[in-house]
């Protein structure tokens, strides 16, 4: 999106200064005036930060924020944790790239989550973030969030906030309209951006209409560790971009967009710009489990990688699936209905009702809005305008419930506060639009400083938004922050929206390129962070559950080394007998039994990135040393007035030469050895936290 949004933003060129020039203040408010039609007053940008803005937004040194916010980090492959209204960034979570921070996707342990059918994959793009849900309304137990590019699901367990587990989906490329979900996490969704030969086989992109399909996918999704593809929709070969689920009346149900219903594969910004609408296909996800059920799927013989990690031993597998269900729209009448929608529409956004159900035409010159009650009633009277592959097209006439006029320029998403009014974020001319559910009309709009992409507001997609805060999350930033060369910072702007007209609180940078976000109030989820792993319950294979237990053992070419981690020393701390030629593995485990007591392990000449060792927790550094000699080893985080003590040796002989494998075991490790058996807890501290 960058790419027009830089265009778009001509119109808004700056001063040297850094604010708007006068003139440009001028042509956005004519321009916005222009577009809005409604004689809302155009504010200037320093008018726009209220007076006590900052304390709305303060939260004082050592208090809470009311809200986490979890933004996806677009490019980065990750999802980055905020508090609100503060702001403050709390923690990146890896899921689908590499984190040397932490070794994420580095270490032995972890590597498999990043497994594929296209083998390891060390980055993805991420878009949407979405909390689990139970009867509609966020409940903190997962976090979910989609790999764009090589199409995935990933879950995040919001006690650790750790990426637990990740599904591949097949028979897609671009996971772009994922991961949704139903009100109660039985299943999350992705829909394929590209549609493209299923099963994907050598043909020429000029038979793109005849040979090229779309897919939905259902993936179970309530069951940590079993997430699986239940049944996938076969669907026409348009691009699908977006999806939410129905609530309350509508629950059964789910909405996705679809954009190139020209069908086009050459210079789509213009060839898929042609038809005057194209559609929103409604999913009677309810009549497909009946229809699965009832035999009414094929099987279809696939390859898409299941990754997940064991909760004792903290080591992820990945295991390979080879089938997939496939249900034809024509094999499950009732299962699939187009809404024509205009024009290139991104988002759908279901209101909190479950009654409405909101497209983003990103050409449209309205916001058009559909309504379920509507749509039951056309699809009872077969007011039809014939069908596609099966699939009929509704009359828009008969299911429109409204449209928002002059909305402004490139709506994109919607957010709802829960008290009857909706915010549409507005890509072209950069604003948030506030309208009312029923009259249709725009009450208040407010400027983003730039290009804003979507738009969250705490629970705002469920049933219950926690509806006075909305999070803006914009593309471009210039003139906002101090430059930084030729790339700047995406940004991310709050806004109160507690009152009739929404205020600009607070505008902060973000990491990577956050499209969607996901936020609930913290005091859910706060209390229950796990605080340490019981080492009594590590089932890594290398663990070590007190220092006596370290050592080195060599396996032909393999060498093993068990080594404890504590403040603030390594057991074994200095080991020799290793040749050139040999692949080493350090099993680190951190023995210490304290809340966010963490160590790091890192070796000169190593080629991964370092190991971090949350208490309790076990992790493998693989090295393969090139050259004979000495090589330090040291402690990566800061963990004790002694850490930078905490370090040791490793040697590293010619091939073929006959130092002896040798451990340097501490002499406390020592006096452990003697009493062996009578030792089950290192005396590294009391456990005080939760357990798990
Ligand atoms: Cu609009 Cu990928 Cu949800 Cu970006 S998407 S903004
Ligand atoms: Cu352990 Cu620093």
């Amino acid at each position: 999106m960058k790419g027009v949004s830089s265009r778009v933003q001509e119109g808004f060129t700056l001063s040297h200064e850094g604010g708007m020039s006068h003139r440009t203040v001028r042509m956005a408010a004519a321009f916005l005036a222009l577009v809005a039609g409604t004689g809302c007053a155009t504010q200037s940008p320093q008018a726009l930060v209220s007076g006590d803005a900052a304390s709305k937004v303060y939260v004082a040194p050592g208090h809470y924020d009311e809200f986490y916010a979890f933004l996806s980090g677009g490019y980065s492959g990750n999802v980055s944790v905020y508090g609100l209204p503060s702001g403050r960034m709390l923690k990146i979570i890896p899921v689908f790239s590499q984190f040397p921070e932490n070794g994420y996707g580095y270490t032995q342990e972890t590597r498999a989550m990043l497994q594929t059918t296209y083998g390891e994959i060390p980055w993805d793009d991420t878009h949407h973030a979405e909390l689990s849900q139970t009867d509609g309304v966020p409940d903190g137990r997962w976090l979910f969030i989609n790999g764009n590019n090589t199409p995935r699901i990933a879950r995040i367990d919001l006690t650790r906030f750790e990426t637990d587990e990740i599904i591949q989906i097949p028979n897609s490329a671009g996971g772009h309209a994922a991961p949704f979900t139903t009100g109660n996490s039985e299943y999350v969704v992705s829909a394929t951006r590209f549609s493209v030969p299923i099963p994907n086989t050598d043909m020429p992109i000029e038979n793109f209409k005849a040979g090229f399909k779309g897919t939905i996918s259902f993936i179970r999704a309530d069951q940590p560790g079993k997430m699986d593809v239940a049944f996938q929709i076969l669907m026409p070969g348009y691009d699908y971009d977006l999806g939410h689920a129905g609530k309350g009346p509508s629950a059964g149900w789910f909405f996705f967009t679809s954009y190139d219903t020209e069908q086009a594969y050459t210079k789509l910004e213009v060839n898929a710009s042609k038809n005057d609408k194209d559609f929103i296909a409604a999913v009677n996800w309810k009549l497909a489990e009946q229809c699965v059920k009832s035999g009414k799927a094929k099987t279809m013989p696939t390859a898409y990688a299941h990754n997940y990690t064991d909760e004792k031993t903290r080591v992820a597998t990945s295991e390979i699936k080879k089938s997939v269900l496939v249900l034809e729209p024509s094999a499950c009448p009732g299962m699939v209905y187009f809404i024509p929608t205009p024009k290139s529409p991104h988002g759908v956004d279901v209101d909190p009702t479950g009654e409405y159900i909101v497209g983003g035409g990103k050409l449209a010159t309205v916001i058009p809005v559909h309504s379920f009650t509507k749509m039951l009633k056309a699809i009872a009277d077969k007011a039809f305008d014939g069908e596609l592959s099966g699939i009929p097209i509704l009359k828009y006439e008969a299911v429109m419930a409204g449209e928002v006029q002059k909305p402004g320029l490139g709506p994109l998403h919607t957010e709802f506060d829960g008290k009857g009014y909706a915010y549409t974020s507005m890509f072209i001319s950069s604003e948030v639009v506030k309208w009312k559910l029923g009259t249709w009309e725009v009450v208040d709009r407010a400027p983003t400083y730039y290009s804003i992409g979507h738009l969250m507001i705490p629970g705002g997609d469920s049933k219950k938004p926690w509806g006075n805060y909305l999070l803006a999350m914009n593309k471009i930033t210039k003139d906002r922050y101090l430059p930084t060369g030729p790339e700047l910072a995406q940004s991310a702007q709050l806004f109160d929206i507690s009152g009739d007209r929404m205020k600009l609180l607070l505008d902060f940078p973000t990491t990577g390129e956050p499209h969607y976000a996901q936020a609930l109030p913290a005091a859910m989820i706060r209390d229950k962070q796990v605080k340490f792993f019981a080492l009594a319950n590590n089932g890594n294979p290398y663990a070590v559950h007190s220092e006596a237990e370290g050592g080195i053992e060599r396996k032909g070419k393999a060498v093993h080394i068990k080594m404890a981690a504590m403040r603030s020393h390594f057991t074994p701390d200095n080991l020799e007998g290793v040749m050139v030629g040999d692949t080493v593995y350090f099993h680190v485990t951190n023995i210490d039994q304290d809340w966010d007591i963490v160590h790091g392990f890192a070796v000169l000449g190593m080629h991964e990135a370092n190991l971090i060792l949350l208490p309790g927790e076990t992790r493998t550094l693989k090295w393969v040393p090139l050259t004979a000699g000495v090589y330090p080893f040291y402690c990566t985080d800061f963990c004790s007035a002694l850490h930078q003590e905490m370090q040791g040796y490793i040697r590293v002989s010619a091939p073929g030469s006959n130092v002896a494998l040798k451990a340097n075991m501490s002499d406390r490790a020592k006096t452990q050895e003697a009493r062996k058996g009578a030792m089950t807890m290192p005396a590294a501290g009391e456990p005080k936290g939760q357990v798990k």
